[in-house]
């Protein structure tokens, strides 16, 4: 089950968006080898290069002229992905030392350590863009920069993991796949990684769910309790309404993003329901049924005032993970000193050796 393959979790298959990954990777390496115009024939001509080379769908590099405004949307949009693998690693890590089984916990403990590279693939990929890795976390920790809303709702029980590896890594891959063919290449390439590792993500938490739904019916009533308190912020998960959107349409025009937030959305939704079947689980909402005209499955909308409260800090835990990320980060000082304590040692050590 990768995406929008759905089955038992033994059927599993690599087509669905894990098939999408692979051939945005394919296209990555045939845009890299394809020609393009040499380079800007002028100063003046350089943000119709630029123009160009997005439109034929080729990649921007670090080195190449940008606008100021498409620098600052990727610095935002590749900071706010980077901090909410961080802190999205604080309410399954919750998990790890109560997981049900060692074998649970072993892979837990290598999904959240996943997380964390993702975290720092993409702090790697915004630091091309001309911004330090350092500067990025200041900006997390004194609330500049925001992460995904997702984060603020609390692991209340083992079937919660389940939820979130199905459904937010789920909403993860619908919205990052597409971003796999992103116009900045150090973004396009970092998500191809990430992708892959999220389908793994995305089939441990189905199989936790498969489990839990298919053993008593106190382990089955939890995996329900968790798609009912996981299944709206997952669909808030894609960010306001197109309407209400405020970068969507310069984000579109840029390539940075392919589809909009209620397409992504609707495919989500779309998805979900065979997986749901499957589990013997019932998504809840009232109002779902397939309709023939749109192809497309009819939903309720998620609280959108919900959303842009707990965007703005008032959610269910926005306080405890940002409290727990600046612990993290003061305790993990001493690092940070030794590390470039011994880095200045090293380079002096190696002046010396160019000097004799
Ligand atoms: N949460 O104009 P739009 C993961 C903000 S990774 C918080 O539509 P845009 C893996 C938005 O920033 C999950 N803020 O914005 C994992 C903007 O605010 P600003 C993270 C949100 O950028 C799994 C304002 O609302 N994924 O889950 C949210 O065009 C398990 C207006 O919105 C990414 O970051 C929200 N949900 O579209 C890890 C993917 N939605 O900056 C651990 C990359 C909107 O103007 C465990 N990001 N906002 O003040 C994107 O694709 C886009 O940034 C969107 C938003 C789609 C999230």
């Amino acid at each position: 089950m990768y995406g929008n393959d759905f089955g038992a979790p033994e059927e599993a298959s690599g087509g669905g968006l894990l098939g999408e990954v692979e051939a945005a990777e394919a296209a990555l390496r045939e845009a890299a080898a394809r020609q393009r115009r040499g380079a800007p024939a002028s100063d003046d001509d350089l943000a119709g290069f630029f123009a160009e080379v997005v439109e034929a769908d080729q990649k921007i590099e670090p080195r190449d002229w940008m606008p100021e405004a498409y620098r600052k949307t990727l610095i935002r949009q590749i900071a706010q992905h980077a901090h909410s693998e961080i802190i999205g690693m604080q309410p399954e890590g919750n998990w790890i030392s109560r997981a049900p089984s060692l074998k649970r916990k072993a892979i837990l403990l290598a999904k959240v350590q996943d997380e964390a590279g993702h975290g720092l693939y993409l702090y790697a990929a915004a630091e091309t863009l001309g911004i330090s890795r350092d500067e990025l976390v200041d900006l997390l920790l004194n609330g500049r920069q925001k992460y995904s809303s997702i984060f603020n709702y609390p692991t209340l029980t083992w079937a919660d993991v389940g939820a979130i590896g199905w459904l937010v890594d789920g909403a993860a891959i619908v919205n990052q796949v597409p971003l796999c063919r992103c116009s900045y290449g150090p973004y396009a390439r970092a998500m191809i990684r990430i992708c892959k590792e999220e389908s793994f993500h995305q089939r441990q938490g189905y199989e936790i769910l498969h489990t839990l739904s298919h053993g008593t019916p106190e382990q089955k009533a939890m995996a329900q309790d968790a798609l009912d308190r996981w299944w709206y912020p997952s669909l808030a998960m894609f960010g306001p309404p197109d309407g209400e959107s405020t970068h969507s349409t310069q984000s579109m025009a840029w390539k940075i993003k392919r589809f909009s937030n209620d397409e992504l959305r609707q495919r989500f939704v779309d998805m979900c329901v065979q997986q749901a079947e499957i589990l013997g689980l019932t998504i809840p909402d009232p109002d779902l049924r397939w309709n023939d005209e749109r192809q497309a499955y009819d939903f309720t909308q998620p609280d959108y005032d919900e959303l842009m409260r707990v965007i703005s800090g008032d959610g269910p835990c926005n306080r405890q993970r940002m409290a727990h990320r600046r612990q993290a980060h003061a305790d993990g000082a001493w690092v940070r000193e030794a590390a470039t304590a011994y880095a200045a040692k090293r380079a002096a050590e190696n002046k010396e050796k160019v000097a004799a």
